[in-house]
């Protein structure tokens, strides 16, 4: 089900009356409902974003496919944000061992512009507004913990900034040799300034990550300018940030450079952080726990549990998730199925694992864990593949029958975006019920259930829904239609339904979605 929205420059209670859904005396009585009695004040924009927990993150679309993609599909569905990659300008790479202009060029930035392979500085503007004029947020990949690698022997850039990457010098924002990180500077101590020991605190956090050139963000002037780079895209009306590398800027560096933002234009708060604290120390300074305090943190350990249950075929050991020993708290995570450095490690799952993938974001969008992000980025064959781009490589536009990965504007994902939508004040599991290892159900209070099914062949069974009795239409074959189901139709007798489960997928109910 999609439910219509509101246009958000209307006055804010024009759409109630012309909807009817207020019969009032006049502009006396309409006037009380607003706070401070004021007829004609400004609304809260707030009030006309989605209010929903889940993002798209559309990883490397350029700027205009993301508007289109929030106009078209991700509005519409209910998405409460769009995560979008670095939009900072980059390093320009025509020749490198892993061919032209590779992925990662977005995460060697060399100024703070906006001019990049992903559009310009105008088109992301109207992005931003395309993306709240459909109710969605934007939420940037924020590289800060760098800037290109020193180790580049090409100097050329998408917006023409000179940099030079042996001399550490970027003029355009302008950063110089002394506001980075060195061996055994004081910083780094290291004698290649490259990090080795991945549980030394220090040295993960004030030597290079893969040569790439280190900031030193115990510099005042450093942070100075990360937040005047993080601020002029809140000033565009950004909404929050995925912080590149978290886990490599000193906790104390980074409270500081949050503590120098601004609130969001849209909704006058705090921008929303996502920590990227990758996995792997043993070393408690270094994991997500230590972190939490400045922001949510990316969900790895979710993300490979799921894989592992979703390709051994036990959905069964899903009911014991609140026993899994995950980075952080529900509340303090940035859930997900894969992202673009896992999907290419291999530690999660993938488009290139096809139904487990699909089902596995099923389960995302309805276990509450976090909150969720659906990826799509790129088809690829070789790990540092570029986008598809022209001879420049200036991205072209996302074409979902051709190179690009669509599965956030699917029927069943945004179906079952809808569900986690409608099923959000039901907070807890109930009625989990595994009816085979592979095949299983659970509710959302009286709000909603799921079943899903990772065997070979259909899967018939009887569930406690939770749900009142009626009939209603499954969100994963396209919910409710003119006249009825557009999909499958589901009868709740006595709390009860029998449900039959595809092979390899689900059948997903909520009381907004009632024949
Ligand atoms: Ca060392
Ligand atoms: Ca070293
Ligand atoms: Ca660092
Ligand atoms: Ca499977």
């Amino acid at each position: 089900m999609q439910r219509a929205r509101v246009p958000r420059r209307l006055p804010p209670l024009a759409p109630l009356l012309a909807a009817g859904a207020l019969v009032l005396g006049g502009s006396a009585a309409a006037a009380a409902l607003l706070p401070g009695g004021t007829a004609g004040a400004a609304p809260p924009a707030a009030a006309d974003l989605n209010p929903s927990d889940v993002t798209a993150n559309l990883w490397e679309w350029n700027w205009p496919s993301v508007a289109r993609a929030c106009t078209e599909h991700l509005g519409p569905a209910g998405y409460g944000a769009v995560q979008v990659a670095p939009p900072a300008e980059s390093v320009s790479l025509a020749g490198t061992s892993e061919g032209a202009h590779p992925w990662w060029e977005v995460y060697q930035p060399v100024s703070y512009g906006l001019t990049s392979r992903l559009g310009t500085r105008d088109e992301f503007a109207a992005m931003v507004t395309a993306c709240h004029d459909a109710g969605v947020r934007v939420y940037v990949d924020a590289v800060i913990n760098h800037m290109a690698g020193h180790d580049n022997t090409v100097n050329t850039t998408y917006g023409g900034s000179a940099f030079d990457p042996q001399g550490f010098s970027y003029p355009a924002v302008p950063y110089g040799y002394g506001d980075f990180h060195h061996a055994n500077d004081g910083y780094c101590n290291d004698d290649d300034a490259g990090i080795d020991d991945w549980n030394d605190k220090s040295e993960v956090q004030n030597c290079e990550l893969v040569a790439l050139s280190d900031l030193k963000t115990q510099s005042g002037y450093v942070r100075g300018k990360i937040a005047g780079y993080l601020n002029d895209l809140i000033g565009l009306g950004v909404d929050g940030f995925r912080v590149d590398a978290a886990k490599h800027i000193d906790q104390d560096d980074f409270a500081a450079i949050k503590g120098a933002l601004n609130d969001t234009t849209a909704e006058g708060r705090p921008p929303y952080i996502a920590q990227e604290i990758f996995p792997g120390a043993s070393n408690p300074e270094l994991q997500a726990a230590a972190f939490t305090r400045n922001g949510d943190v990316l969900g790895f350990a979710y993300a490979m549990g799921i894989k592992t249950q979703f390709q051994n075929g036990t959905l069964s050991n899903l009911e014991g998730i609140p026993s899994w020993s995950l980075e952080a708290a529900s509340s303090q995570t940035y859930a997900m199925v894969t992202n673009h450095d896992t999907e290419r490690d291999g530690s999660t799952l993938s488009y290139k694992n096809g139904g487990d993938y699909t089902l596995a974001n099923y389960f995302l969008l309805a276990y509450p864990y976090g909150r969720p992000a659906v990826f799509d980025g790129f088809a690829w064959s070789s790990r540092g593949q570029s986008p598809p781009a022209d001879a420049r490589g200036f991205v072209t536009d996302a074409d979902c029958a051709s190179g690009w990965q669509c599965i956030t504007r699917s029927t069943g994902i945004t179906g079952m975006v809808g569900w986690r939508n409608a099923t959000a004040s039901a907070t807890a599991v109930s009625d989990f019920t595994a009816t085979a290892r592979d095949v299983i159900g659970f509710s959302r209070g009286s709000l909603g259930w799921i079943g899903l099914n990772d065997s070979a062949g259909p899967s018939t069974a009887s569930y406690a829904t939770g749900l009142a009795d009626g009939v209603y239409c499954d969100v994963i074959t396209g919910g409710t239609g003119p006249g009825g189901c557009a999909g499958t139709a589901v009868t709740v007798s006595g709390g009860t339904a029998t449900v039959t489960i595809p092979a390899g997928g689900a059948v997903a109910i909520h009381a907004g979605a009632r024949r």
